[in-house]
């Protein structure tokens, strides 16, 4: 096993018993009807079962006894892609409202039969909550990824339209959880994606998407029209989207990416932000940028998605997308899209909700969410974030009636009654073995389709899940994998991060080390005195202002600021006390080591179960955790000792090591138990 199958492993099922049983009830597959994604299902039901049972289990034409049913019917009550798994006295059939329903109960049938579930619990109806689920795919034309820690991208677009058999398990691992829309290149987009030669050869890789249910998208750079005529004899110049020969050849690319793919899903544009062009160059707002495009895609049952991911502009960057986008609400077209960061910042590990959710009442929204951790550890460290994400979809704007909507209310359609909302995930796909860089990496794009499914499902369901699945059902495994995942966001928070401040890597490079003085200002304002960003109304930037008055007495007020948030919300001296009567800046030092000492945990926890996974996993993630432990020491120590450097405020408390040096200038060395010493000052002979 190298990680390939993901959550995809028909494994022969264990208990025997279970297996006679199964056996017995499943003997064939049939097929009703000829639809492409219909056909999909029924091969993966030969390929699953086939595993599962040792044995090979035949499509066939005929319905006989212990048959597997696939097929459609139309059901208004499960919506246009719900399904229904039944066992009768003589056959299973899963019936989808439509194809990609039937498909989705597929799937879900045979992750029940991986999951060792009885024969007499095998029943479930189920739909999906968003009606966009949709992956980013951050990919350039040179097959680099942009925050990409898994390899190359998966698309050899230079090969196309010549497929790999890895497009076809790409569509499958989609579709296994429920995703129906990929954007397949980077929001800083090249506009070569939309040259002519280019789209025969995306129309066969969207093929092979259509058969498993998924539509095809491209990010679009404004700027296509000038870049693309650029070698014609009287080429555009501009792209100003109220200008008729830009129109015109919007139009014209439009119409012949659809005689290519007729279910192209449409454009994903990041305009006018970090460098990207777009309208407000020529003077236009957002919305008419956004809607010239959706006007087009309309006619042909596509949409426009639109990212506010803008931060230039103000002395505080957590307040420009609601700035820019707030005033908006209202102005975009019904098929156009605006798609907001969870958080204000970027995808930082604590972030309070962006307040655009809830400021855009009459504009559909989806949320973005990042898969990839680019802030979050890379392929290093282990940072589970689905019960990150759960915070968010659940926090509750105030905004409507009562304490509603909450975010997860927005994105699924229920707060506006809306259909062209939804969530996307930054994806951490590439073209390495395992997909994700690192084993577990694959939890995180598992659970960001499952929550775009159904956002009540609770972490502990979702990693369960995906433990059985990708690892078997051994109950050792599953309890200690899972204790571990679900404490590794909170941990990876507590040695980079405590207390809401976060940016505190270099701003332009990789994103993975820390460098808090290199965000000085931009992220906190840190003196000899305390540390943290006043975004108050009050006396601060005015970012709290932005909230529903709930949040704004909240977030305003010192006393009431939740923790999490504390010096995202305001600056705070260090002897502040918090709830827990520690001063903020002990919480700072206790908390980088405590989070330190739980990824040493972790590493031992795991090294538990050899035996237990296969080898070659096993070691892969033991391997992983070994580079973890490093480099959680090595976020513990710099900001640690970069708050003692500014503080110079000693650590108390039981286990705090207190050193002194013969010329009395340092007394602060750490734990007992994992001693980093800050050497500030210290002699050379005192260093050594
Ligand atoms: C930041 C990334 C950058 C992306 C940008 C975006 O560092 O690579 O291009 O966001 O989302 O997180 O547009």
């Amino acid at each position: 096993e190298d990680g390939y199958d993901l959550w995809l492993r028909y494994h022969l099922v264990a208990d025997s018993n279970l297996l006679s049983r199964y056996r017995d009830a499943f003997t064939h597959i049939v097929v009703q009807g000829n639809h492409v994604v219909l056909r999909s299902a029924g091969a993966e039901l030969a390929r699953g079962l086939s595993g599962l049972l040792g044995r090979s289990i035949p499509v066939r034409d005929q319905i006989g006894k212990s048959a597997v049913v696939v097929g459609t019917k139309v059901d208004n009550t499960l919506g246009p892609e719900g399904f229904t798994i039944k066992r009768r006295t003589d056959r299973v059939e899963i019936t989808g409202a439509g194809e990609r329903g039937a498909l989705y109960g597929a799937f879900r049938f045979l992750q029940q039969l991986q999951r060792q579930r009885p024969l007499e619990r095998l029943d479930l109806t189920d739909r999906p909550a968003s009606p966009l689920r949709m992956l980013n795919h951050w990919d350039n034309l040179n097959r680099s990824i942009e925050r990409g820690y898994a390899g190359k991208s998966i698309f050899v677009w230079d090969e196309l339209p010549g497929l790999r058999e890895r497009y076809v398990d790409y569509a499958r691992l989609l579709a296994s959880v429920g995703i129906n829309h990929t954007v397949i290149n980077n929001v800083n987009a090249s506009a070569e994606f939309l040259r002519s030669e280019r789209l025969p050869g995306l129309a066969a890789l969207a093929g092979v998407l259509r058969s498993w249910g998924v539509r095809l998208w491209l990010s679009a750079n404004y700027a296509a029209p000038i870049t693309l005529t650029a070698d014609q004899p009287s080429p555009i110049t501009v792209a100003d989207p109220l200008d008729t020969r830009v129109q015109q050849w919007w139009q014209d690319k439009i119409d012949e990416i659809y005689r290519l793919i007729p279910d192209f899903g449409g454009f994903l544009v990041k305009a006018n932000s970090e460098g990207q062009p777009g309208p407000l160059d020529y003077g236009r707002t957002h919305a008419e940028g956004a809607n010239m495009l959706a006007d087009r895609l309309a006619a042909y049952d596509g949409k426009l998605v639109w990212r506010s991911f803008v931060h230039e502009g103000f002395d505080d960057w957590a307040e420009y997308e609601y700035r820019v986008f707030h005033p908006l609400d209202g102005q975009f077209h019904a098929n156009a899209v605006v798609q907001t960061k969870n958080g204000p910042i970027d995808f930082q590990v604590r972030e309070p909700v962006n307040p655009l959710f809830g400021g855009l009442p009459r504009t559909n929204q989806m949320i973005e969410l990042q898969v990839t951790q680019e802030y979050t550890g890379h392929s290093t460290h282990l940072c589970y974030l689905v019960p990150e994400w759960k915070s968010i979809l659940g926090f509750q704007t105030h905004t409507g009636t009562g304490s509603g909507p909450t975010v997860a209310d927005i994105v699924t359609g229920l707060a506006y009654d809306q259909e062209n909302v939804g969530m996307a995930g930054v994806v951490n796909l590439g073209d390495d073995r395992d997909w994700t860089g690192y084993q577990l990496g694959a939890a995180n794009t598992h659970g960001f389709a499952r929550l775009a499914w159904n956002p009540k499902l609770s972490a502990d369901e979702i990693v369960t899940d995906w433990i059985e699945l990708t690892f078997g059902g051994d109950r050792q495994v599953v309890s200690v994998l899972k204790a571990i995942m679900l404490r590794s966001w909170s941990t990876y928070e507590s040695y980079t991060s405590p207390l809401g401040m976060g940016y505190l890597t270099y701003p332009l490079g990789s994103h993975f080390a820390p460098a808090p003085t290199t965000t000085q200002n931009l992220s906190h304002h840190t003196t000899a005195e305390g540390t943290g960003f006043d975004r108050t109304a009050a006396t601060g930037s005015g970012f709290t202002g932005l909230y529903a008055e709930h949040w704004q007495d909240i977030y305003g007020s010192l006393a009431n600021c939740p923790d999490e948030l504390l010096l995202f919300m305001h600056w705070v001296p260090y002897t502040h006390r918090l709830r827990s009567g520690k001063t903020m800046i002990q919480h700072i030092y206790d908390s980088h080591f405590d989070g330190y000492e739980r990824v040493v945990e972790f590493r031992r926890a795991w090294g538990r179960l050899a035996g237990r996974v296969d080898q070659a996993r096993y070691a892969d993630i033991a391997a992983t955790f070994d580079a973890h432990v490093i480099e959680a020491e090595r976020w513990r120590d710099t900001i640690v000792s970069y708050f003692y450097g500014f503080s110079r405020i000693v650590p108390t408390g039981t286990g705090w090591l207190q050193l002194a040096y013969p010329s009395g200038q340092l007394l602060f060395g750490g734990r007992a138990n994992s001693l980093a010493v800050e050497v500030t000052n210290a002699s050379s002979s005192e260093r050594s």
